[in-house]
């Protein structure tokens, strides 16, 4: 943890390299310093019963983007937060979702052989123990989640009552829910947008909030950065269709033509490839409008959403 000081512009350690950082570097020094986090609050491969420890390291560190724990940490950041504090959380979404792939790469969901670029975890593992690995997945992240410290507006409490809503019914298994329900019917672009905020803008939402809870950020700037990850993770999930029909399965790391196999309602199968992009740009230029309060310390999240807008994987 002493060695990502560098990486806060607001730490006395902050070495701007030569003026700012460049956002690959960052992403990559965000990513490293994240595994090594984890690496550490997990349970060692060996500890008994070790083929569940073993399964849940499989899967966390096949790679990954590690997209939610940047977003954690560069909203604390905007915020005037630590590095330090906002470590816990920015694990603690990362293992939500990761158990959140492997539910979802299931024979009984998306029945999947392939996540970042390896055989999926029931693939490697079996079934039953791929449904025990998300289970002691999502159980962990509560526990890495209630080491965050508390701030003067937030504590504990808030911290995992802001995870389990995101992670509950409503939200990320609300979408689920819908998505399996949409398979092979008519949705409309309002029934998209609907799954889409359920699966994926809430957990980035919820990434960044939780950055920003670490760092003391008040109520209006937890709206504001709720607004950014709304638009963001809509942006998101549709670069994410538009992806799965224009790239290959070596590319992504996953299988792709699976939304179409599946008769799966995509934003370009509603709306086309080329609204869809303009689609994800309009939305992402409304999410950036939402950093205004934050001024010069938002830097890093225009540059994320930037970013994510040009990915090709
Ligand atoms: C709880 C089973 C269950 C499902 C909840 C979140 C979710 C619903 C399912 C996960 C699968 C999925 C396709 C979610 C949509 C969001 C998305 C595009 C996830 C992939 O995220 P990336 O690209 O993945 O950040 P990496 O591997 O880079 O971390």
């Amino acid at each position: 943890m002493e060695r990502a000081k560098h990486l806060f512009s607001n730490s006395p350690h902050y070495v701007p390299s030569p003026k700012h950082m460049p956002l690959k570097a960052y992403l990559a020094a965000s990513a490293a310093e994240v595994d090594a986090a984890m690496d550490a609050f997990l349970p060692k491969a060996k500890q008994r019963p070790a083929a569940i420890h073993e399964a849940m390291r499989y899967a966390v560190f096949a790679g990954g983007k590690r997209l939610r724990p940047v977003l954690c940490l560069a909203a604390a950041e905007a915020c005037g937060g630590t590095f330090s504090a906002a470590l816990a959380p920015a694990c603690a979404v990362e293992l939500m979702h990761t158990y959140s792939l492997v539910h979802d790469d299931l024979p009984a969901m998306d029945d999947d052989d392939l996540r970042r670029g390896r055989p999926t975890c029931h693939k490697v593992y079996g079934e039953g123990m791929a449904v025990l690995c998300g289970d002691a997945l999502l159980t962990e992240a509560f526990i890495v989640l209630a080491k965050t410290p508390a701030t003067k507006r937030y504590g504990v409490r808030e911290y995992i009552a802001e995870l389990a809503e995101t992670g509950g019914s409503k939200k990320l298994i609300g979408g689920q829910v819908m998505d399996l329900e949409g398979e092979g019917k008519k949705l409309t672009k309002r029934d998209l947008v609907r799954i889409h905020e359920a699966k994926t803008a809430a957990l980035l939402i919820t990434s960044l909030r939780l950055g920003a809870m670490s760092a003391n950020a008040t109520p209006a700037k937890l709206d504001a950065l709720t607004k950014f990850g709304h638009n963001l993770g809509l942006a998101f999930q549709i670069i994410d269709d538009i992806l799965d029909v224009t790239q290959s399965t070596a590319v992504l790391g996953k299988t792709a033509g699976k939304d179409q196999a599946v008769g799966k309602a995509t934003y370009p199968a509603v709306i086309g490839l080329a609204a869809s992009r303009k689609e994800a740009a309009k939305l992402t230029r409304s999410a950036m409008k939402s950093l205004k309060p934050f001024g010069r310390k938002s830097i890093r999240l225009e540059e994320i959403a930037n970013h994510l807008l040009q990915r090709k994987y």
